[in-house]
């Protein structure tokens, strides 16, 4: 039987904090907005395009605070909070439009920021009170600690026979092959009911770290968790870092047996890692956006896009959704509206960009079904929130071809052309399938390449860059545009 995430006594001490929250600052609302993905996302990016959107007036013709000339405009605000280090923003402005132009690196730790906006309101009431004034709190963290999630549901047991039949049914290169086959080596040559040691420990939790290791390195698209084994931070050594799944012994379990002593391992993890970042982040969110690199997944194959499905439905059946009364609003809000995005459309035609959308419908239906029951209202789109492409056309034999334009990433490989970073190409992108039950059941032909930010950025009539992007005035929209009414 699944274990609820929340035990009694975080409910209530996520009621207390939103109270005293409201206590703090009774004027000035606030919307927690969680940017949610698994590593490579696009979350970094998607936060730094929004910032710099709203900060600087970026083109949002669909944002229609904006459209409408009530945005007054928004500023990054000191945070409450000053135990969580603030969101690098500015840092990573400073990559995606130096030049050369770099994406950011991958994310290792927590960070938050706080942006205050300021906006004329449509309500009468409010109109002769002046700007009306509304925060909005965004976190950023590692893709690989969003797996941990489902672990606060999953005992022990369950999650150790989850784990091992993963490792052995694994698909991947060779080197995932052979670490899980190292790895499910140690494991049987083991007795789960012999005495505890911290060598034994130690050693089959090396084992364990290598193959999620390798599996990583392959480029899977939902690295297994625990998250903290690769990203371990200040936790490194501590025997809440240093566990492996067992099988499930035959007999009594004596309270000093190795399977006695990693059952206690991995329920410290839960309790001093997954479960604080899930009351601290997770549990108080407003509004959420999905973000899934579902291209990247489409050209690794139906066992990827399957693999991406279990994931993600697993994820998203953790956070408190639903719809908001009086008395939820005041005291434990729930997710009202939850965008599913899917990332990098940049990297297909815009004639695609529809069948994109319907993909990623397919993919998140589960989760979506979950969510709306619940009282969510729920949406996919297709999004680039940073651009680094253009569309064109190529005449080849008198028919001509719908391709993208941009610069592949130094060391990027298509049909056996190695990129420099510094050529640009025009690319033929492949066409998406319009019946999105394709999507499990055949493989997609697309040409897929990483692409360097955009160079050579517009600027605005106060000097700022714009970025260019996809569809994410949508998104902005769907997310907070009705809070700013
Ligand atoms: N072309 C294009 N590439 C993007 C876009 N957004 C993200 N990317 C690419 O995806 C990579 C990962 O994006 P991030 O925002 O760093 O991903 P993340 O979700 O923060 O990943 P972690 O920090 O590892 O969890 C970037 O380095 C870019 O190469 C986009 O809108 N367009
Ligand atoms: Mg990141």
């Amino acid at each position: 039987m699944p274990q609820p995430p929340t035990t009694l006594t975080d409910e209530l001490g996520i009621a207390l904090s939103k109270l005293a929250d409201a206590a703090v600052a009774p004027f000035t609302p606030t919307l927690r907005l969680g940017v949610t993905g698994l590593s490579r996302a696009g979350k970094t990016i998607f936060i730094t395009a929004l910032i710099h959107n709203l900060t600087t007036g970026g083109r949002l013709p669909g944002f229609s605070a904006m459209t409408e000339g009530r945005f007054i405009g928004a500023r990054v605000v000191e945070h409450p909070d000053q135990g969580v280090p603030r969101f690098a923003y500015e840092q990573h402005l400073r990559s995606l439009t130096g030049s050369p132009a770099v994406w950011p690196e991958s994310t290792r730790k927590i960070s938050q920021i706080r942006l205050q906006l300021k906006f004329q309101s449509q309500r009468w009431t409010r109109g002769w009170q002046g700007p009306t004034v509304l925060n909005l709190d965004i976190v950023d963290y590692p893709g690989e600690w969003l797996l941990d999630l489902p672990l606060l549901s999953l005992s022990y047991a369950e999650w150790s026979a989850a784990a091992l039949k993963r490792a052995e049914n694994r698909h991947g290169n060779e080197s995932v092959l052979k670490a899980a086959e190292s790895f499910l080596t140690e494991i049987s040559a083991v007795d789960p009911l012999s005495e505890a040691t911290d060598p034994v420990a130690e050693r089959l939790a090396r084992a364990f770290t290598a193959y999620l290791r390798a599996s990583r390195e392959d480029g899977a698209l939902s690295t297994l968790p625990p998250g903290r084994f690769l990203m371990p931070g200040d936790l490194e050594g501590s025997p809440a870092l240093t566990f492996a799944p067992l099988p499930v012994p035959a007999g009594p379990v004596r309270s000093t047996s190795l399977h006695a002593m990693m059952e206690r391992r991995y329920e410290a993890y839960k309790s001093l890692v997954v479960r604080p970042f899930f009351r601290e982040h997770f549990a108080r969110l407003d509004r959420q956006i999905v973000l899934v690199d579902t291209l990247r997944a489409l050209n690794a194959g139906p066992a990827a896009v399957a693999d991406l499905e279990t994931a993600l439905t697993d994820i998203l059946s953790c956070f408190r959704q639903g719809d908001n009364n009086v008395l939820t609003r005041l005291v434990a809000r729930r997710i009202d509206r939850i965008l599913f995005a899917a990332t990098k459309a940049d990297h297909i035609h815009s004639s695609s960009h529809d069948r994109l959308e319907g993909l990623m419908n397919r993919l998140v239906a589960q989760a979506a079904r979950r969510a709306k029951f619940a009282g969510a209202t729920t949406k996919s789109i297709a999004l680039a929130a940073i651009r680094a492409t253009r569309e064109s056309v190529v005449e080849d034999g008198g028919q001509k071809h719908e391709v993208i334009v941009g610069t592949p990433q130094a060391g990027e490989v298509l049909d056996g052309v190695t990129y420099d970073g510094r050529t640009e190409v025009a690319l033929f992108p492949g066409d998406l399938p319009a019946d999105p039950d394709k999507l499990l059941s055949a493989p997609v032909a697309l040409n897929f390449l990483r692409f360097q930010p955009p160079g050579r950025l517009e600027r605005n009539a106060e000097g700022n860059a714009v970025l260019p992007h996809i569809r994410f005035d949508r998104a902005i929209e769907f997310l907070i545009g009705d809070w700013l009414r």
